[in-house]
């Protein structure tokens, strides 16, 4: 029928299509389960998925970016570590006419040097961890401790400003201490240890805000291990929705997360199969949900339906 070959010669066109995948690294649970879901995606698309792994360096995706350029795949997808330094390569792939989309990580550049854009509304996410202390903390005095993403990357920058308007207007609230984490549970730890120190023991410590779960997972530890309770004696706020917080909300641990979801690849596949298709333009920015989640959401049966998913 007229149907099934259509069928088929869609399915037949996206086996056709080589696209190169810069990924940051491994940092996060989440950032290992974009991964996962990412080569998921291409192989039931029949995508010939290549993939390079920058451990945190931009110009390892530079150059992994470029040798995509060199092998001529058809596309090429990028997170992007940080937000400055893009125009260049970018441009050469441009040249080329190899679509870029990006994912998960905004980038300061010209848009016409991308396709689109998958990612979370990063200062909406901040805001949101925001308003849940607001709400949470109500009256009271509270000294606000910050693990920020890594420097320079579009979400460490946006969710701090987002979380920072949320506060802006209640006097109570501060941010006492802010310093980087880098994304992950070691020196999410070692640098709350550093604010505990120099909080009293972290007696003075109202709330630890941080910019990824994992950071909370390593601030968590390090609050126990200084004799208090995370989630009482310092609340935990964090970003990301990753299974290790729902196991510490579910023990009274961690206090609210905001989800983010790991498929950034199935919107950005999909905008791309209809722009190499008949040329059509997506919006320069497909924006996923965002959703709070507390310990009144059965942290518990979350963690069950989310461990599995590769995290
Ligand atoms: O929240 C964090 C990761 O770029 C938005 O990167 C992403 C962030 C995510 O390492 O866990």
């Amino acid at each position: 029928s007229s149907v099934a070959c259509l069928m088929l010669s869609g399915a037949a066109f996206a086996a056709d299509l080589t696209v190169g995948f810069s990924q940051i690294g491994s940092e996060s649970g989440w950032r290992a389960a974009e991964t996962t879901v990412t080569q998921q995606q291409a192989k039931e698309r029949g995508i010939d998925l290549k993939f390079a792994d920058a451990q945190q360096k931009q110009e390892n995706q530079i150059k992994a970016v470029r040798g995509f350029i060199a092998q001529g795949v058809d596309a090429i997808l990028i997170a992007p570590v940080v937000a400055t330094g893009w125009d260049d390569v970018l441009a050469e792939a441009k040249d080329a006419e190899i679509p870029v989309i990006l994912l998960d990580r905004q980038i300061d550049a010209p848009e016409d040097l991308y396709l689109t854009a998958v990612t979370s509304d990063q200062v909406y996410e901040g805001k949101v961890a925001g308003e849940w202390l607001v709400k949470d903390v109500g009256d009271k005095a509270c000294k606000v401790v910050e693990l920020q993403g890594t420097t320079g990357s579009s979400p460490a920058i946006n969710r701090k400003k987002g979380f920072e308007d949320a506060i802006a207007g209640h006097a109570n609230i501060t941010i006492a201490r802010s310093q980087t984490g880098d994304f992950t549970r070691t020196k999410g730890k070692e640098v709350m240890e550093s604010f505990i120190k120099a909080e009293n023991g972290g007696k003075d410590i109202c709330a630890v805000y941080a910019h990824n779960d994992d950071m909370a997972v390593g601030a968590i530890q390090a609050i126990k291990e200084a004799g208090l309770k995370p989630g009482t004696d310092i609340k935990v706020v964090s970003i990301d929705a990753v299974p290790d917080i729902f196991l510490a909300m579910s023990e009274g641990e961690a206090n609210a997360t905001v989800e983010l979801t790991p498929n950034m690849a199935g919107p950005a596949f999909d905008a791309l199969d209809k722009f190499l298709a008949d040329g059509t333009q997506p919006a320069k920015w497909i924006q996923t949900e965002s959703k709070l989640f507390t310990q009144a959401d059965d942290p518990k049966g979350v963690y069950e339906s989310k461990k599995d998913l590769g995290y």
